[in-house]
């Protein structure tokens, strides 16, 4: 990892606050977050068929006799049915692009707009963000939230925005080279498309005057990391956030990369089994399960997030005395069954690194020829490593199905492409290509 000197600078008193007093704040928060969400229909019918009253709310584990709000519930409230104020208090709404279905409207007043930039502006300052540097966003802006999200972040934190969205990758690179940022604000496989496409241009990456990177919006891996570190000389960070509960700035990094710290003064955090829906133990995997917890325009309770982590309670040596969470490592919906395994894409991703002579770049099909399933994993190769002799290309071949069957427990067939071939995202990568249900 590259360790960049950062002086560990913590932005708000409630980062550090006692457990005892945090708790104290959540649970007021939590009892307030009820009584703002008896204006939403769908909630009072849910809290009236549970007696939930916010006097009721007595422990912070009286969360869990709370409901549940999954994404069908927000379709079905479709478009703003879930907002517990009118149409006029709105500031700003932000949505899902839907494309695994309809879309998701999310709204925000002008109280959580501010909220939301703070947020953002803790994680930043965590990961080096500091007045007078300069920050390029190459998230999308528009109705995603990682764009506006963070661009009202890096304001509040007081470091300038070059604002350039996604896409145009020559461009970008070109305003790197001239306007000098020290920041770089971007999903992590965007961040190695810009880095290939300097390359392209003539300029090796490292050079270019980038420090740090805040990567979020898509899962990645820590082997990833170190590959972006490397490319581009920087120091990464890694947050989290989902666009139901607030958009970017739910948990992020600290100096310490090791664990996202969960903004817990605004987000009531659980991981619980996703078949049964009981807490995990500590540092377990499971299904995250947020509640937001000061949010005006649409209180969100125990969203279930599908994404898939642990938690880890344990003191971080940044002075934060927030929960962290473990790395996405996937979402219930990516999870892969092939024939009764459980695989993530994140666990191809980390096999694939493992074997010297491949790129990040791979895309996972899933296909189910004669009614059993097969994997296939496409994954392009270094060009130092291509060779025109078959036996070398099996070796390697051999090698990857190898590691992956050891790291994921599955046989998966691999080809190998030679570089440049797959498409390169500007946004979230599209790891997986599920051809299943196509087959019957
Ligand atoms: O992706 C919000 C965001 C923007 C977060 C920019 C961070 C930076 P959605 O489009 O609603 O919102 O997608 C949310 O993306 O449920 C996760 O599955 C995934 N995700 C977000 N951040 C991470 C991360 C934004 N750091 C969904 N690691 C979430 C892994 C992430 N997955």
């Amino acid at each position: 990892m590259n360790t960049f000197a950062i002086d560990n600078q913590i932005l708000d008193k409630e980062e550090t606050m006692p457990r005892t007093e945090l708790q104290a704040l959540q649970l007021k928060r939590l009892r307030e977050t009820v009584a703002r969400a008896m204006n939403v229909p769908f909630y009072k019918k849910e809290f009236a068929e549970r007696g939930i009253t916010p006097d009721s709310i007595q422990t912070l584990s009286d969360v869990r006799r709370l409901p549940f709000t999954t994404k069908e519930d927000m379709r079905s409230n479709y478009p703003l049915g879930l907002c517990a104020v009118p149409r006029t208090e709105l500031a700003r709404i932000h949505g899902s692009s839907g494309t695994t279905g309809m879309p998701t409207f999310v709204g925000y007043t002008h109280q959580d707009l501010k909220t939301w930039a703070r947020l953002c502006a803790r994680f930043l300052v965590a990961g080096g963000l500091r007045p007078g540097h300069t920050a390029q966003i190459a998230f999308g802006y528009g109705l995603f939230t990682g764009g506006f999200g963070l661009h009202y972040g890096v304001e509040e934190v007081g470091a300038a925005v070059l604002p350039v969205s996604s896409g145009n990758t020559t461009r970008q690179v070109q305003l790197m080279r001239d306007l000098q940022p020290d920041a770089l604000i971007c999903t992590p496989s965007y961040a190695l498309n810009i880095a290939e496409v300097a390359r392209g241009m003539g300029i090796d990456p490292r050079t270019l005057s980038l420090r740090f990177a805040h990567f979020g919006g898509e899962m990645w891996t820590e082997d990833m990391r170190r590959q972006i570190e490397a490319e581009m000389d920087l120091a990464a960070f890694n947050n989290y956030g989902l666009s139901e509960i607030i958009g970017p700035g739910v948990s992020g990094d600290c100096a310490a990369r090791s664990g996202m710290h969960i903004q817990e003064d605004h987000f009531l955090v659980e991981c619980l089994d996703p078949e049964s829906l009981e807490p995990t133990e500590d540092y377990t995997y499971g299904e995250l399960v947020i509640t937001a917890l000061t949010r005006e325009a649409m209180p969100m309770i125990r969203y279930r997030t599908r994404d898939i982590a642990a938690l880890d309670p344990c003191v971080c040596e940044c002075g934060r005395t927030t929960v962290r969470m473990t790395r996405v490592m996937g979402r219930t919906d990516d999870m892969l069954i092939i024939r009764g395994v459980n695989v993530f894409p994140s666990q191809i991703e980390e096999a694939l690194f493992q074997v010297e002579g491949t790129s990040p770049h791979y895309l996972v099909e899933v296909n189910r020829p004669d009614r059993l399933d097969e994997i296939t994993v496409k994954v392009e190769l270094r060009p130092e490593f291509l060779s025109d002799k078959m036996s070398v290309m099996q070796t390697l071949r051999d090698s990857i199905v190898r590691r992956i069957q050891t790291v994921a427990g599955v046989h998966a067939k691999v080809e190998l492409l030679a570089p440049q071939t797959l498409e390169r995202s500007a946004g979230k990568a599209v790891r997986v290509i599920d051809r299943r249900n196509l087959q019957g």
